[in-house]
């Protein structure tokens, strides 16, 4: 059945492909190496990942598909035998898929490849310190950072003045309404029952109430050992960082020693694909893709399908940036989640949604949709280095207590932090700030 979610580039997406640098060319370009690279040599010998798709009573929303493109990546396969190889599955014509299931993935053991080999753009700056440090470093800058730092290390006086300019600082950081004169509120309540000696006393009775509002959101991602695979499936509007924190989770798994696969449902460019590919090939980690346009359900449906034939730990999916006022491709969403409940009904265990910091206050509306679409179940919250405000992160974690899993603070792959609410507010407003 061709699948009615394949699509023709709606009019208002028309500039998602080149406003941001994704053409092939510019791929090409950023990552001269990965054609070469991205030949691999046993192609012809591995077969494709079984697609088992008799075993699976699929019904008529389940797309009928080619077999995915399996891309095992080399660094992968070059240690051992390739599992296929082994796997006791027919060569030639696939029958139905016997039952017993191959041997789960070996965990690829390559060393970790040069920072210059991530498909990142050239000019990247270096990963952030490890600890408290590197979140100092990289939020430094951020408009809350700046605010409410110049405010306190002016030395001001405890009085309403301070009150209200705290109050703008918080609105301008996108902090938001409610979560702001909440916090004001408790200020100006303790400041008049005479709590603090100076206004340093209110700053840390401010960080105190900050990281109170983050603590219970600040949940770390579980991954259950009993789902096989754990499935991920991210979701987000358009360049937020979704495909980029996918590179970042699979970095950071496989060094945890995970098995893990990538499935390419942003079918929608090409380079889309290339850039999760190439993701992939860095990490040592399989990625599977049926290219551009194909229906983003089935290529789901054949990643797990291929995950779980190969007891993969966890399988992470892209999809394609969608704005979260587009009825149509936000219904896509929930087709994805089905189709994949049919393998799994628990499936997927968690969904990603990847928030840009730098959105402001267009992300509780943005998470607001996504959640009513698809049941967001935990947050990466990106790009809060550089310029990000910051606040929102207050703000969807008073708005809506879903738990906010990462923190993208740069490019690199370990610029992917578990989200640390203390360490946030540390780097937002330093304790000890002074002139
Ligand atoms: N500074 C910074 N840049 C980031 C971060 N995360 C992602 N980016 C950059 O954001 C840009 C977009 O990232 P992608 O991963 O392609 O975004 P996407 O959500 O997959 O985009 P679409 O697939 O088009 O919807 C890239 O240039 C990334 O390098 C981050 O935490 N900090
Ligand atoms: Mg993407």
């Amino acid at each position: 059945m061709a699948s009615f979610f394949r699509r023709k580039p709606p009019a208002d997406r028309k500039d998602t492909a080149t406003s941001r640098g994704y053409s092939i060319e510019e791929l090409a370009a950023a990552f001269p190496g990965a054609p070469a690279e991205a030949a691999p040599p046993q192609a012809s010998e591995a077969p494709p990942a079984p697609a088992p798709q008799a075993d699976v009573p699929v019904a008529s929303e389940s797309p009928a598909t080619p077999a995915p493109e399996l891309q095992p990546a080399p660094a992968a396969a070059a240690p051992t035998p390739a599992p296929e190889a082994a796997a006791p599955a027919a060569p030639a014509a696939p029958p139905p898929v016997p039952t017993p299931e191959p041997p789960p993935l070996p965990v690829p053991s390559a060393p970790a490849p040069p920072p210059a080999a991530e498909p990142l753009a050239p000019t990247a700056p270096p990963p952030a310190p490890e600890g408290r440090s590197g979140w100092r470093e990289r939020l430094r800058g951020s408009a809350f950072a700046r605010s409410l730092g110049g405010l306190f290390s002016r030395n001001p006086r405890l009085d309403d003045d301070l009150l209200d300019e705290i109050e703008t600082a918080l609105l301008m950081a996108d902090v938001g309404v409610a979560a702001t004169t909440s916090l004001v509120d408790s200020m100006r309540r303790r400041m008049k029952a005479r709590e603090f000696a100076d206004a340093h006393a209110l700053l840390a009775a401010l960080r105190g109430e900050l990281v109170a509002l983050l603590r219970p959101v600040a949940q770390p991602l579980a991954i259950d050992a009993a789902a096989r695979p754990f499935v991920i499936l991210t979701v987000g509007v358009n360049g937020v960082g979704k495909t980029t924190t996918i590179g970042k989770l699979a970095r950071r798994y496989r060094d945890e020693g995970r098995s893990m696969m990538l499935a390419a449902g942003d079918t929608f460019r090409a380079a889309a694909v290339a850039q999760l590919q190439a993701w992939g090939e860095r990490n040592g980690v399989a990625v599977i893709a049926q290219g551009q346009d194909a229906d983003p359900a089935s290529v789901a449906f054949d990643a797990l399908q291929a995950a779980r034939a190969r007891g993969t730990e966890v399988l992470i999916a892209d999809t394609a940036g969608r704005l979260h006022t587009q009825q149509g491709l936000m219904a896509e969403l929930g087709k994805i989640r089905r189709v994949l409940g049919k393998i799994d009904p628990d499936a997927p265990h968690e969904v990603l949604m990847v928030v840009d910091g730098t959105t402001g206050q267009n992300a509780i509306s943005q998470l607001r949709q996504f959640h009513a679409a698809v049941r967001v179940t935990g947050l990466v919250v990106t790009k809060l280095d550089g310029t990000a405000k910051g606040g929102v992160v207050f703000a969807l974690a008073r708005e809506f207590g879903i738990p906010i899993r990462y923190a993208g603070i740069g490019e690199r792959p370990e610029d992917l932090r578990v989200f640390d609410a203390e360490a946030f507010v540390d780097a937002l407003l330093p304790e000890s700030l002074g002139p």
